[in-house]
Formats: structure tokens, sequence, C-alpha cells
């Protein structure tokens, strides 16, 4: 922890630094909070995994652009409590920089957002203000001036994920398809099934129907605070805003919150799309970008909540067959237990899809 602190210490931090100690449990960036005398702020000290992050400087230079554009906003709004509200970055001591290279690993330090609260699970109510919050975040930045670049290029192009999981498939590299006794077969299959169903969306974008905006591309539950009361304080982890399509966040919000069970739970016969959630969230959403949202947007977001599973499930079942090379894991087989949770869950997802369709015609 020693070293932790030192890092930290290289930005420009109120206070004296008192603790490092690991927080939350993202897949990807390893993430710590920093605590500081009493009187000073709190900060997130984070190692930015530049193995999947590969250009760090575009990366804050999103970062910044979009938080600078937020905060502007709730300037102008008379916003007081601003650092609960949007993520501030700090800058590296002497430098203009807002994050630092150490020995090959990448650092950044932002303001620790106090006496708020994440979730793994929330209920329809909050799934609402979610729906909102989101829809508001895209709503803000449709008008930002500065171009943003894609952290990870052709994130969520299921087209691409498909690809990838072809050449999983192929090179076979942990030898996980050569001892299989038929259940890896079987998900193969099924996901072929879909596949082009599922690649809908890049064919829409390629036809000029279905326009790119700036979007969060990480809408996980886990990804919004909320204060004591349940309202909406801000959205984090924002590695990933870039320009996608809206499903994005609609889609991936929905993956998480709707299922009945965590997302590598094995139990997968459990796994259910929660309708009450879906409609919750959606009548969020809609209020959120009634000022941009176009109606084939709209009608495409039952798609998004059966696209997101599918994608997931594609990624997750490609990384197992690489031998699990991109998310941390706590035994060997969790990327097929992911897989197959979220296989249940797309299936349950499309079974549903005609009654999210009148939902959101009757909104
Ligand atoms: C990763 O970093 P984290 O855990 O919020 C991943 C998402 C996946 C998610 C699955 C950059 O998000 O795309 O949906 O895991 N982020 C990246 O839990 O790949
Ligand atoms: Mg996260």
């Amino acid at each position: 922890m020693e070293e932790l602190k030192k890092l930290a210490e290289a930005f420009e931090l109120e206070g004296k630094v008192l603790e490092v100690k690991p927080l939350g449990n993202g897949l990807i960036n390893d993430t710590y909070k920093v605590v500081t005398a009493a009187g000073s702020p709190d900060y997130v000290l984070q190692r930015i995994n530049n193995a999947i992050f590969k250009d760090v400087e575009l990366l804050q230079h999103n970062i910044e652009a979009v938080t600078g554009h937020i905060r502007a906003k709730l300037v102008a709004a008379g916003e007081k409590d601003l650092d609960r509200k949007v993520l501030r970055f700090v800058k590296v001591k002497g430098g203009d920089k807002t994050w630092l290279l150490q020995d090959g690993k990448y650092w950044r330090v932002s303001v620790f957002i106090p006496d708020a609260f994440t979730y793994e699970t929330v209920n329809p109510e909050y799934s609402r203000f979610a729906g909102k919050a989101f829809g508001n975040f895209e709503a803000r930045l449709s008008d930002i001036k500065e171009s943003l670049g894609e952290t990870i290029p052709d994130f969520h192009n299921m087209e691409l994920r498909a690809r990838q999981l072809r050449e999983a498939v192929q090179n076979d590299a942990a030898g996980r398809l050569a001892a299989d006794t038929g259940e890896l077969k079987a998900i193969l299959e099924d996901i072929d099934r879909y596949c082009e169903q599922m690649c809908k969306a890049e064919r829409m974008y390629r036809e000029g129907v279905l326009p790119k905006r700036i979007c969060h591309c990480d809408t996980k539950v886990n990804n919004m605070m909320f204060d004591d009361k349940g309202e909406v304080l801000c959205v984090i982890d924002l590695d990933t805003v870039m320009p996608s399509f809206v499903f994005s966040d609609f889609g991936d919000f929905l993956r998480t919150a709707a299922n009945t069970l965590p997302e590598d739970h094995p139990d997968y016969k459990g796994v259910d799309f929660r309708m009450d959630i879906f409609k919750a969230f959606s009548e969020g959403y809609i209020d959120g970008t009634r000022s941009f949202l176009t109606p084939v947007e709209r009608e495409n977001l039952p798609y998004a909540a059966c696209l997101f599973p599918f994608m997931q499930a594609v990624r997750f079942f490609a990384d197992y067959i690489n031998g699990d090379t991109y998310y941390k894991i706590a035994y060997p087989e969790h990327n097929l237990v992911r897989t197959r949770n979220q296989m249940a869950l797309f299936h349950s997802a499309l079974s549903k899809v005609p009654e999210m369709t009148s939902w959101i015609a009757s909104l």
C-alpha cells in the first residue's frame, strides 16, 4: 500500500493521505479509495487497464471533455453540489495531465463522492430514476463540441463480436473446444441461430437510418451513484463514453438490472428477464431522451434489450474459449458460467419482445 500511497501523492490532492484501500468490483480496472485527513475530500485512485484501453491519452481526453461539458451545464443551472453530480479528475502535480505513466502502468485520480451508494440490484422505482439519468446523460452530451474517439474501437459492434468469437473458435487457444463433450458446441449453435438477427443495428447504421451518439456504453447498474433518498447523483465509470447506438445504454442497464440473478450466477435456470424493471426503466429513459430520440431508435428498444445479453454472452464465451485473457475470473469455469447465464437472459428477453413492444408503444 506504501507504493499506492506514493502514486496518489503524485497528484494534486488536498489533505494528507492516511490510507489507500481496494474499492468496488469492476472487471477491468483496479480501483482504490484514498482516504485523506478530516476536512479534505477523499479520492479514487485507479489503474487504467491499458491492455484493454490502448490509447489512454484519448480516453482521458474523452473523459475530460465529457465531465467538463456536464460540469459547465450544471454550473449554468446553478448547481451547488458539483463534486457529487459529476466526476472531477485531478491533475498530476506540476503538470497538465490527468494521468500518470509509471513503470508501464497508467494511473488517474478522481474526487471520491461522499455519502453516495451503488447497488448491484435495483427496484422498479430506482430503475425509473436510472432510466431518466442515463437518458439525461445522453441528452446533455448531445451538443458537445469536442469530438470524441472510440476508446475501444467498435466496442459494441455485434458483427465484430461475432467475428471475434469465430476467430476464438478457430484458434481454440486453451484447447477447451477440443475437450468439449457437447455443451460448447450447443452454445455455439444457439449463438449462430440468432447472430444475424442480432446484427441488425450495424445494418441499419450502414443504411443510414440509425445514428451514433455519445453514449456511456457501460450502463451496468453499479455504474450509477445514488444518494440516501434514491435520487441519482451521477454516472461513473466513464472509460467507455464514446459514439455508439443508444441501444448500448438502454440494453446494458437492463442486462444487469432486469436479470433476476447476477450475471455470473450459476443457477441459469433461475434467470428471468424482469418486465417490471423493463417498464419502469423504459419510462424513465423515454422521458429523459424526448428531446432527441428518433422513432427508429424508440421502436428498436426491445431489440436492444435482447441484443445486450446476447452480445455479452458472445464476449464471455469468446473469452472462455481464448483461455480467459480479458475478464477477471475467480475460478476456471467463470466465463462459461457467465455465458450460460447471459444466454438464458437473452432467451427470456426474446420471449418478451411482444410485451415490450406494446409497452413502448403505449408510452
Ligand atoms: C466490463 O469494467 P466493468 O466491470 O464495469 C466491460 C463491460 C461488460 C462488463 C460485464 C471495457 O465492465 O463491457 O459489459 O464488464 N467493460 C469493458 O460485466 O469491456
Ligand atoms: Mg464499473
